[in-house]
């Protein structure tokens, strides 16, 4: 391995200017909000503000997973919060997510609005406010969390870790792309060799430890994030594949996946959604406007 680095750290750290990268014009060493800006409130219980990133996904597959299931009380608005542009440092957004971080969820059903932040919260919450997707005996109820708790612990490495310096950075660091080519390919044997003998995460029923790993290692293998499949031989891990192309099947997962959702096709990106019947065709391409 190459050794060219001649940077030395200095005794303090101190931030200069945006280092380059894919999204160094946002980043900063400190918190809070930046502009102020109130958010948007639709008419419905549950007010999403997000993106159709990875951690984004993983809630409105939640959600509309449970209204697939007929829960009327699931019925969301999804508001687009640009990241790159900066919008999760509004005033407004930091009052539900002092993290700055989609995707943030607000309850207004409950006699005091509850606010939940961190998607893994999020899905935990919805779970349990309606009963579903968590099983109801504790071994396999603390089976679907361990591996809910498993990917949020892991994806940061996948995301943060190998996505950042595969394709963001703004220089090819081999000895951090090995690093972290070397910790995803563990976590994806540890998926292949857990769903070689497991239909799905906690044993034969899908629930919330499905919904959060399939956005990130589903989404690994099907080749969707940061073209890197052919470059950690995803097609190696075919447990995991069959898992994520059951996932990928169901129509609440499709669904899902096009809210608030900024890349890929134009037909599978629903900007906002406000109704169930945005997704229909005429509509969506009305919303994509917006
Ligand atoms: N642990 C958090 C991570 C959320 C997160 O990293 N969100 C990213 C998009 S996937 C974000 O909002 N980034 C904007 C920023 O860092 O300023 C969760 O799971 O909710």
């Amino acid at each position: 391995m190459s050794n060219d680095s001649k940077y030395q750290p200095p005794k303090v750290w101190v931030w200069e200017k945006p280092n380059g990268g894919e999204f160094a014009s946002i980043n900063r060493p400190t918190a809070g909000s930046r502009v102020e800006q109130e958010l948007p409130l639709g008419r419905h219980p549950l007010q999403l503000y997000s993106m159709g990133t990875p951690n984004g996904i993983k809630v409105t597959i939640m959600l509309e997973e449970l209204l697939a299931l007929g829960h009327s009380g699931a019925e969301y608005d999804a508001w687009l919060i640009k990241i790159s542009e900066g919008a999760q440092f509004s005033s407004g957004f930091v009052e539900l997510n002092p993290n700055s971080k989609i995707p943030v969820l607000l309850d207004t059903s409950e006699s005091k609005p509850i606010r939940v932040f961190e998607s893994g919260a999020i899905l935990l919450y919805l779970a349990e406010k309606f009963s579903a997707f968590i099983p109801k005996d504790r071994a396999t109820r603390t089976e679907a969390l361990n591996w809910l708790f498993w990917q949020m612990g892991s994806a940061p490495y996948l995301g943060g870790g190998f996505g950042h310096f595969y394709a963001y950075a703004p220089m090819k660091i081999e000895y951090a792309i090995d690093r972290f080519s070397m910790e995803v390919k563990r976590q994806l044997d540890v998926l292949d060799k857990h769903l070689a003998d497991n239909e799905y995460l906690s044993g034969s029923e899908y629930t919330v430890a499905d919904i959060a790993v399939f956005p990130w290692y589903g989404g690994l293998v099907k080749g969707w994030l940061y073209g890197a499949g052919e470059f950690l031989s995803v097609h190696e891990y075919t447990n995991v594949l069959r898992w994520a192309d059951a996932i990928h099947a169901r129509p609440a997962v499709k669904r899902g996946r096009m809210v608030n959702q900024m890349r890929g096709e134009l037909s599978e990106q629903l900007h906002e959604r406000h109704e169930a019947s945005d997704f229909d065709t005429q509509t969506a391409d009305k919303l994509l406007s917006r």
